[in-house]
């Protein structure tokens, strides 16, 4: 096994039925997409099947046809697979089409699925499916848990064989533009706009071009002062106007189809518009402006917010803000930017509720930020399969237009009919030999992207394709392995934080149990637990936070009796001795859930043990070294929870299990 290939390995599979659609090959296109395609599907013949593909003189003659047909309406980036008479054909409307109808039939032959028969229509179900880096130009990576980056070191940027398997791996589950470098954007990543870098990004939009990805990068609202020497950003002000323009006018002819720019801006630190009292709308406006012309982009985040709260101040609060900056601006943004908004309202815990813009904003351009970096599930040290906590959000009902209120609808355009809007990762990976450092959180880098390009897929499927392209077809490796990635997001949950409370971790690292971390930080996220109760009251009486909702979600969420019990406490303050439906007490319920929580890490380490020899020994003793540490760390976060609530509440255990 070549950790390097990831889910594209490629092993030996005896299958003659497979087999014999890979011997020649008819491609009249010669796009450089279309080539990746079949180079794609030739390494793929040679690897699985010894097979040497050659290029057929016509579509009578060959095996396999990759052909372009406008009539077929299948968008830039659909395709058809049709099997006949032992030919198969891969139609697309674009070249990109045409790679993604191939990837798709080489997950096939891995799964050992037979082609025979095989017919498949597909449409991208997000435009845009974005992973986005949060790698530093020194090569460090914010939240990065897979080792150093790839993309940069010791501010150079890297152009080399490892981009080119990135991008590989990227496309083969339908990711089509990348945001290389982080929100943050700080020192010589500023100058990424400018031409310093200018041969090395040419280089590196080659490679991802050749697979069908943008390349994007963040920008520093300030650029125009740290650059360009002016003494304002202001984004009113016409001379800075005029120096994007220009920028962009450079950077353009630089990189001709360069996609655009992310921008985090007023947000922890970050230069923005506010500094000169001006709105996120025209903050944005004046940089879409200045890439119009080329057909750029900007994606604007929504995470902003005040980062200086005081505990005594109980309306302020941190879940709100995203919804009172950009609610009131809804609408004033230009056509080429969109609001990218994180999925719950505070950041990536491993349960918070949907954020209210989605269904809250009407006019303006939207797509979803999720976090498969496991900032707050574990880092990468933990096992935490995360696709089933994003077909949650994506399956949310925002009741902002009947039969067409989800969050999925949204993303994928269907809610206000455009074709701007999509969803975006945090991504995971790093120059770690096998991309994720956890072999297991490959997982989820390779199911957000087939869960962004085909969003009816569940995340079982999703597991299985992935467990099968990476490790085989044994079913018991199947089984056991899907067994452990199902369980694993609810067993995080449960032997951490309950209840949606989040945040019970060690400051600034998040890692690690520390339940009053956050509560006596200037950081200001609290959790409110006294020795009566827990939670925080986000109703009319409290912070206010439910209203933001469109009902019925806002009165299901604003009474104890209607919010769903797994976002209790992020709703409500709640008495110890509250009565759950279960018929347990809140203080029984977070006892009981930090043992079975444990429990389930006991019971994924069983599960990896036992398939000793049927994985490669590289991969199994890494899996194996992570899932004790899981085994020990569960344990302390189960017992800093239960002793501090213990401690707090003065409640025993009905079991009268060990709490210390
Ligand atoms: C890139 C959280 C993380 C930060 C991150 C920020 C963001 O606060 O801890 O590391 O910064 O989110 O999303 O911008």
């Amino acid at each position: 096994m070549s950790f390097e290939n990831a889910w594209l390995q490629y092993s030996k599979i005896c299958n003659e039925e497979n087999k014999k659609y890979f011997f020649r090959v008819y491609a009249p296109d010669k796009n450089r997409v279309t080539t990746s395609a079949i180079q794609e599907l030739a390494c793929a013949a040679l690897k699985i099947f010894d097979c040497r593909m050659q290029p057929a003189a016509d579509q009578d003659a060959a095996t396999i046809s990759l052909v372009l047909d406008q009539e077929r309406n299948l968008g830039t980036e659909g395709y058809e697979i049709t099997e006949a008479d032992g030919k198969l054909q891969i139609t697309a409307g674009a070249p990109a089409g045409l790679l993604y109808g191939s990837f798709s039939c080489i997950r096939r032959i891995q799964c050992e699925k037979p082609l025979k028969g095989f017919q498949e229509r597909k449409l991208p179900s997000a435009p845009f499916r974005m992973l986005n880096h949060w790698d530093n130009i020194d090569g460090s990576i914010e939240r990065g848990y897979s080792g150093t980056s790839f993309f940069f070191q010791d501010q150079k940027v890297l152009v080399d064989d490892r981009t080119r398997m990135y991008a590989r791996l990227a496309a083969s589950v339908g990711i089509n533009a990348v945001v290389i470098n982080n929100v943050n954007v700080k020192g010589n990543a500023t100058k990424l706009i400018d031409g310093t870098y200018g041969e090395e990004l040419r280089l590196m939009k080659e490679i991802l071009d050749d697979y069908g990805i943008s390349l994007y990068l963040s920008l520093n609202f300030a650029a125009p002062m740290e650059l360009g020497g002016m003494d304002s950003a202001d984004p009113c002000d016409p001379e800075v106007a005029g120096w994007w323009k220009e920028k962009m006018k450079e950077l353009y002819t630089r990189l001709p189809g360069f996609g655009g720019f992310l921008v985090k801006a007023d947000s922890e630190g970050r230069p923005g518009p506010f500094t000169y009292r001006r709105t996120h709308a025209e903050g944005a406006n004046v940089l879409a402006d200045a890439v119009k012309p080329y057909g750029g982009r900007i994606i604007w985040r929504c995470f902003v917010y005040n980062c200086q709260q005081d505990w005594r101040d109980k309306k302020t609060d941190r879940a709100k803000s995203g919804y009172d900056n950009f609610m009131p601006i809804d609408g004033k943004f230009r056509e080429n930017v969109i609001l990218q908004i994180k999925n719950g309202p505070m950041d990536f815990q491993v349960r918070e509720p949907v954020s209210p813009l989605f269904g809250g904003l009407k006019k303006t351009n939207q797509m979803l930020e999720v976090q498969i970096a496991q900032e707050y599930t574990g880092q990468q040290r933990h096992v935490c399969y995360l696709i089933p906590m994003f077909k949650e959000v994506l399956n949310f009902h925002t009741y902002c237009k009947e039969g067409a209120d989800t969050v999925q609808d949204i993303v994928t355009g269907k809610t206000f009919k455009t074709t701007n809007c999509g969803i975006a990762a945090v991504a995971n990976t790093g120059d770690d030999e096998n991309w994720t450092g956890h072999d297991l959180a490959a997982a989820n880098f390779f199911g957000f992207g087939r869960l962004a390009y085909d969003m009816d897929l569940t995340a079982e499927e999703i597991a299985r394709e992935w467990i099968s392209c990476t490790f085989g077809n044994d079913s018991e490796v199947q089984e056991k392995i899907e067994k452990m990635l199902l369980m694993s997001w609810p067993a995080y949950e449960k032997y951490t934080s309950p209840l949606g409370i989040g945040w019970m971790v060690n400051p600034n690292v998040h890692y690690g149990p520390n339940v009053d971390g956050y509560e006596y930080d200037r950081w200001g996220t609290y959790h409110r637990a006294d020795h009566l109760g827990i939670g925080v009251d986000r109703t009319k009486d409290g912070t206010g936070y439910a209203a933001q909702y469109l009902e019925p979600n806002a009165s299901a969420y604003e009474s104890v009796e209607t919010c769903p019990e797994e976002l209790l406490l992020f709703f409500h303050y709640i008495p110890y001795t509250y009565r759950l439906k279960s018929g347990k007490t809140l203080i029984q319920h977070i006892y009981d859930t930090h043992f079975e929580g444990v429990e389930n890490v006991d019971e994924m380490v069983k599960l990896w043990n036992s398939l000793e020899g049927k994985i490669p020994e590289k991969a199994f003793t890494r899996v194996q070294k992570r899932l004790a540490h899981q085994k020990m760390h569960s344990r302390e976060w189960r017992d800093q929870i239960n002793t501090y609530f213990y401690r707090k509440s003065m409640i025993a255990d009905e079991q009268g299990r060990t709490i210390y």
